[in-house]
């Protein structure tokens, strides 16, 4: 590589940064000039790289090293993964080990027998992208079972195409924010738009612009009504806040049809020309079939939002250009299409479908850059090759697969089976962060042969593993990092060196490949600065500053590139060429047009997601027969001082929590009920687990409601039993593991409830951070299946 500059950049999830360096040591971090409004997530990650959690060495699960140096193979039970201590080795060993698994699973098996979905964010940069690393690597060596769909929006971006044709509004084509601060009268956002979330994007942000793009609608008159369980998912003091029950938005967007139909406020020509199925739409609002008109009186009963507000909202979103986001949030939950369905038809009712600032659009706040009016470019990214194995599962069906290889389940129209997956390789994610009913997962995790993790942490998912690989971090390697969200491209600069005997992950699967005769399908022959120059080269090529982009040496030594943005007249609004001819410019929807019913969907037959938008009662929810026994809806939202589970062992992590745990924050009401006062410690639990947490009242949290964010690591007390109390806080350990339907196979983990009670006895500490026990030689196995 050519010579670090004397101001390095890093890239990270939630920003650049400038490294400040004395006498060639890292000594701290400034944010990049041009980012209005910086993150402090960066707090914390310089000491956190060597902390004692940190894997120093290659480690293997201890029973399992002992039946494979005695020659036997196959599943090794033991104590079971996640239960015992590791055997630290030599890479050799472990890269030699690694390979043989591999080796024979393929050839016993078939390629099919691998799951390398590995899905996670890993981290910013696009070369060491953990991600592409193991899916191209797995491919060189003959492909794997993969997933698809992702935790994020699942089963927004299943349903999507049967009503719109395909993504757009939730991947890319968004309405940008300008439009909608420049035209919109009335912003109404389902879930807020928390700027907590809005800190980071996958890839890198160069400019954070959720906070300022709020701010200027309000500036230009617009009104901001922030629809949530939780106040402070309002971005900013003026926004308003509409309180409702969590997962009965459905219900509040049925209304408001309501209203329009029964006002005689709809856009009728919007709907002949444009839409198909508004008729069974509007007799469904109207109660034709189940005899339940979907009046205010309907849905306040549902919802608890006054029905002299939902009028009035109702009048207030045809009275003005209006525009209706939507977190994520709202469908990762039971039947969490049906939200995002009818708020496109709430969009359709109204008519503004396509004009300046008006209609719908998704996850403006569930990441920055949704709605950044930036130029289309295809970014460097590594190319994974081809993947031999069409199998696959829906990425939240994990536990299923691994519970009932060969059993079937519904996707989206198509009755499929589980594949028998034999070993796992898991890269740059953390299942035991994002799955839900970690407990499940935990016993699901137990059935195959191997499990192969590259990790820098002893998180939970390294603990979990037979083979641990350590993996450098993002501090320790050259890269270039870009986002699509974004306009900027930039070197990330290795500013540490790598702790102990980690290895780039480009280097394990170098070695890996090698190992099983794919070496040069792998890394055709370049090294890492080969990698990174060939990557710039090809993203000069395609650019069409071209031109203006320095060769790669410059690139390296002057640091972040920023493309213009679009301007705005280049700027167009969410189905704006379909609004201005629907002919010519036809949805990919059977019909060409927004489809308010679908036949598609009707003909699948399932209950749980009929061929129009409806209100079904969450199978968690209040209401619902379990409430008896645990009535508060636990929230489980992104954490605001962390990314997931990264660097929860790190500085601003530990900021946000309490006595060392995670805050659980509800309302007075709720917890003087229970005798809990602010800062006591409390037992989260329900049938499927419980974890400890310390309880911050909030009466910006609705009544009934308990909100424990993601990424506390998991930390169970080991004490034999299949529901461990977690110490820490980890609201996974409560959430269902049940697809959101049987069209899209989601995660549902919003749909959760849980009892709380105060926590008296002595605090057990957390051992979470603790690298796990080693041993010198493996204990014989006790169990080996043949
Ligand atoms: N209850 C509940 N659960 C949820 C959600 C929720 O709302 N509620 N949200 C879900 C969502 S939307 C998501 S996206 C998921 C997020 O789930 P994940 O993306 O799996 O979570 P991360 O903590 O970001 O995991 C990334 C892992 O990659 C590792 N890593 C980082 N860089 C590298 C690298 O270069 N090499 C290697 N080998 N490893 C690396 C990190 O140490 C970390 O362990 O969680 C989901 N889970
Ligand atoms: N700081 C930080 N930011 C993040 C992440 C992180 O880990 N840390 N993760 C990133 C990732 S991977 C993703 S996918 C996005 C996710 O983005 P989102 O899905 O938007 O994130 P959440 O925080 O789960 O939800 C946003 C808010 O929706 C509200 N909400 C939940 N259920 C309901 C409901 O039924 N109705 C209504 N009206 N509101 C509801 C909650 O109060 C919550 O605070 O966040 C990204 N941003
Ligand atoms: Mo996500």
């Amino acid at each position: 590589m050519p010579p670090r500059p004397p101001h390095p950049i890093v890239a990270t999830h939630w920003g650049l940064y400038r490294a400040r360096m004395a006498e060639d040591q890292i000594v701290g971090f400034d944010p990049f000039e041009a980012d209005p409004d910086p993150s402090r997530l960066i707090e914390g990650v310089i000491a956190a790289n060597d902390a004692p959690a940190r894997i120093r060495r290659p480690a293997v699960r201890a029973s399992f090293l002992a039946a494979r140096r005695a020659g036997r193979t196959g599943r090794v039970e033991g104590e079971g993964r996640g239960r015992e201590p590791f055997v630290e080795i030599g890479w050799d060993e472990a890269l030699d080990l690694a390979a043989a698994e591999l080796a024979r699973v393929r050839d016993t098996h078939g390629n099919g027998a691998i799951f390398g979905g590995s899905y996670g964010w890993s981290s910013a940069g696009r070369f060491h992208h953990a991600q592409s690393q193991v899916h191209r690597f797995l491919n060189a060596i003959g492909g794997y079972t993969r997933s698809v769909q992702n935790y994020s929006f699942a089963t927004a971006d299943y349903l999507l195409p049967h009503v719109i044709g395909d993504r757009s509004g939730l991947i890319d084509g968004h309405t940008p924010w300008d439009r909608i601060a420049d035209h919109a009268g009335l912003i109404v956002m389902f879930g807020g738009a928390p700027l907590k979330n809005a800190q980071v994007s996958s890839g890198g942000i160069a400019r954070h612009i959720v906070g300022e793009a709020v701010a200027r609608a309000r500036e230009n008159g617009a009104r901001v009504i922030c629809v949530s369980p939780l106040r402070a998912d309002g971005a900013g003091e003026d926004v308003e806040w509409l309180p409702i029950r969590p997962g009965t938005d459905t219900a509040l967007i049925l209304a408001l049809a309501e209203v329009l139909i029964a006002e005689d406020l709809v856009d009728r020509a919007f709907l002949e020309r444009f839409t198909t199925g508004h008729a069974v739409f509007v007799d469904y609002v109207r109660g034709a079939g189940d005899g339940t008109p979907k009046t205010p009186e309907w849905a306040e009963a549902i919802t608890t939002v006054p029905a002299a507000t939902i009028r009035a909202l109702a009048r207030g979103l045809a009275a003005t250009r209006s525009f209706l986001m939507v977190a994520w949030s709202l469908q990762r939950a039971d039947f969490g299409e049906q939200p995002y369905w009818a708020t496109i038809a709430l969009a359709a009712l109204l008519g503004q479908i396509g004009l300046p600032g008006g209609g719908f659009g998704f996850g403006y706040a569930s990441v920055n850059g949704v709605g950044n009016a930036v130029p289309a470019t295809r970014w460097p990214v590594l190319p994974q090759g081809t993947n031999r194995v069409a199998d696959f599962i829906p990425v939240a069906r994990i536990a299923d697969a691994l519970l009932s290889p060969g059993e079937t389940y519904d996707f989206d129209g198509e009755s499929r089976r589980y594949p028998d997956l034999r070993l796992i390789y898991w890269a740059g994610g953390n299942p035991f962060h994002h799955h839900q009913d970690l407990n499940r997962l935990r016993r699901a995790w137990q059935r195959p042969e191997a499990v192969i993790v590259n990790e820098s942490w002893w998180n939970p998912l390294a603990r979990h593993a037979d083979i641990v690989l350590p993996a450098t971090t993002a501090l320790e390697r050259d890269d270039i990092a870009a986002s699509v969200r974004d306009r900027f491209v930039s070197p990330s600069h290795r500013v540490l060196a790598p702790v102990g005997e980690a290895r780039d992950d480009y280097a394990i699967f170098s070695a890996l490949a090698e190992r099983l005769g794919a070496a040069e399908i792998f890394t055709e022959g370049l090294d890492t600065d080969g990698w990174l120059r060939r990557l710039w080269d090809e993203f000069r090529v395609r650019t069409p500053e071209a031109g203006d982009l320095p060769e790669f040496d410059r690139f390296w030594a002057e640091g972040p590139v920023l493309r213009p943005a679009l301007a705005p007249a280049e700027q167009t609004d969410l189905l704006a060429e379909f609004r201005a001819d629907p002919e010519a410019n036809r949805l990919r929807t059977p019909s060409g047009r927004i489809e308010l019913y679908s036949e598609t969907v009707a003909r699948f037959g399932y209950a749980d997601c009929p061929g129009h938008p409806a209100w079904i009662p969450p199978r968690e929810g209040w209401g619902s027969p379990l409430a008896a026994r645990h009535p508060l809806h636990l929230l489980s939202n992104q954490p605001e001082h962390r990314l997931h589970s990264q660097y929860d062992h790190g500085g601003r992590s530990a900021e946000g929590k309490r006595r060392g745990r995670e805050v659980v924050r509800l309302h007075a009401a709720d917890a003087g009920a229970r005798g809990i006062g602010d800062g006591d410690a409390v037992r989260l639990f329900n049938d499927r687990g419980a974890c400890l947490a310390v309880a911050g009242l909030d009466d910006g949290v609705v009544p009934g409601v308990a909100c424990l964010p993601t990424g506390a690591w998991w930390d169970p007390v080991e004490d034999g039993s299949d529901r461990p109390l977690d110490r820490h806080g980890n609201p996974n350990v409560l959430t269902a593991d049940i697809g959101t339907s049987r069209l899209t196979q989601g995660p549902s983990a919003q749909s959760c409830l849980v009892e709380i009670e105060r926590f008296d006895g002595p605090l057990p500490p957390v051992r979470a951070f603790d690298p796990p026990d080693f041993v010198e030689l493996a204990p014989p196995p006790r169990d080996v299946a043949p």
